[in-house]
């Protein structure tokens, strides 16, 4: 079966995870991804939390499947010699350095046209132009300034980051999207082009419903489903939501039977309009239907914690399953709250590619997330991290060098 990017080569200069989760995509759309590591020692992540001594940890295989690996010292001369043939060679560089290191690398985005005007130069950086352009910039950094931690956690509480990895996964998703539209339009003129995304606009894009509430906040000085309401005071910043939806909808976490001893014995319960009877006949409830004070959306906003209250008292006699069972059947819009274990060990996860089972050479079988994007005529098919510098012969030879030359780059420590 042919693949989408069948034919793209990738340059992969990313580092860590913003980078490394975008060109892990497109090798899983069929790219011939290319990563080019620092000779000896590779892409830092390869020795962080390791859970296996001497043995490429899970953050670096998780986020390198389907991907070559070479290593070149791209500060030496010959190193940035067989750079230049890599960048003549390849269709998109994508990056994720510290602001400025491509440039001091001597690959300014000038230079790299000069090699090759059709080259896409992809970029991740913390921030845009600004204030903050120079800064180094990591996950929390970017969850922190593109608004979610200020708007995630409760109130009485300090902000909080979540453990969806917005800032870096999030953004490496932003990128892969450019560079697709950038391969796109280049089909019509013939020019590769810069592509950039920022950590913090990423952020910032994700936590749009936040914004938006900014402005009705501006407008009305209040938010009548959010928890604040209608007993606390409103500031001049959207304040923090609980566990509040995000939309229109008002829900909730609520426990279910088992949550003294199981911290994951919850369930997530929306409040939809349509299938508000179904819900109170569910309860127990039915006089809410027609009782003026409950019968409305709008009647009902100012008691959504007793209602949810109510609700709650249903929910803890039903494990977060029987619940999810029980109002499944009316189209009442819940979910588990899932652990990472019971997501693990999930089958139907495993039978879509979400969740698939890898062999790694070193440390033998081992869990990761398949393509989250299913494509019917390009299907995924996840291989293998690669070894430090596993491929540099390879791809080397690809490139023209002969077996000599390459023992003499070995012997000078570039590859
Ligand atoms: N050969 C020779 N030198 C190489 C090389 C190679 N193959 N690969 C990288 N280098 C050099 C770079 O040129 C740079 O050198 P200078 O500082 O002299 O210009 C140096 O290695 C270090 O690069 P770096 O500054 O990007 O790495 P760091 O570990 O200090 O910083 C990070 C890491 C992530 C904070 C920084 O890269 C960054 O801010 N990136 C942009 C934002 C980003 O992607 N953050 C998400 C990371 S995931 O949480």
């Amino acid at each position: 079966m042919s693949k989408a990017l069948d034919g793209v080569r990738i340059l992969d200069f990313t580092h860590v995870q913003s980078g490394p989760t975008c060109t892990q995509l497109l090798g899983w759309f069929g790219a011939d991804v290319i990563k080019v590591e620092r000779a000896g020692e590779g892409d830092a992540t390869r020795g962080q939390l390791r859970d296996i001594p001497d043995v490429d940890s899970l953050y670096f295989t998780m986020l390198n499947h389907n991907k070559r690996s070479i290593t070149l010292d791209t500060k030496n001369p010959k190193g940035k010699a067989v750079l230049e043939t890599l960048i003549k060679e390849c269709d998109v560089l994508v990056e994720n350095f510290a602001p400025g290191a491509l440039d001091r690398m001597g690959f300014t985005w000038e230079r790299i046209q000069e090699l090759n005007p059709r080259m896409i130069v992809a970029s991740v950086k913390g921030f845009g132009p600004g204030p903050y352009e120079d800064c180094k910039v990591y996950e929390n950094v970017a969850q922190c300034a593109g608004g979610a931690a200020s708007t995630t956690g409760f109130d009485d509480g300090p902000p909080l980051v979540t453990g969806a990895q917005i800032g870096d996964s999030g953004t490496g998703l932003h990128l892969a999207l450019g560079i697709v539209a950038a391969l796109y339009q280049r089909n019509t003129t013939g020019r590769g082009q810069k592509v950039m995304a920022a950590m913090q606009d990423a952020v910032i894009n994700l936590c749009r419903v936040k914004l938006r509430d900014q402005q009705r906040l501006d407008r009305t000085q209040v938010l009548k489903e959010y928890p604040q309401y209608p007993d606390s005071e409103f500031g001049q910043a959207v304040p923090r939501a609980g566990n509040a939806s995000g939309g229109g909808q008002p829900g909730w976490i609520l426990k279910c039977k088992g949550w003294e001893t199981d911290p994951n014995s919850y369930i997530y319960f929306i409040t939809q309009a349509p299938v508000w009877g179904a819900i109170c006949k569910v309860i127990g409830q039915e006089d809410w239907i027609t009782d003026p004070l409950y019968a409305t959306p709008a009647a009902r906003l100012p008691h959504l914690k007793s209602i949810f209250e109510r609700i709650e008292q249903w929910t803890m006699t039903k494990t977060k399953f029987e619940a999810m069972d029980i109002l499944n059947k009316f189209d009442i819009p819940c979910g588990p709250i899932l652990s990472m274990k019971e997501i693990a060990d999930e089958p139907s996860l495993r039978a879509t590619g979400t969740i698939v089972e890898v062999d790694h050479p070193k440390r033998g079988k081992y869990l990761t997330v398949g393509n989250p994007i299913k494509l019917s005529d390009s299907e995924t098919e996840v291989t293998r991290s690669p070894l430090l510098g596993e491929h540099t012969d390879e791809v080397l030879g690809q490139l023209g060098y002969s077996p000599k030359d390459i023992a003499d780059l070995r012997a000078e420590k570039v590859i």
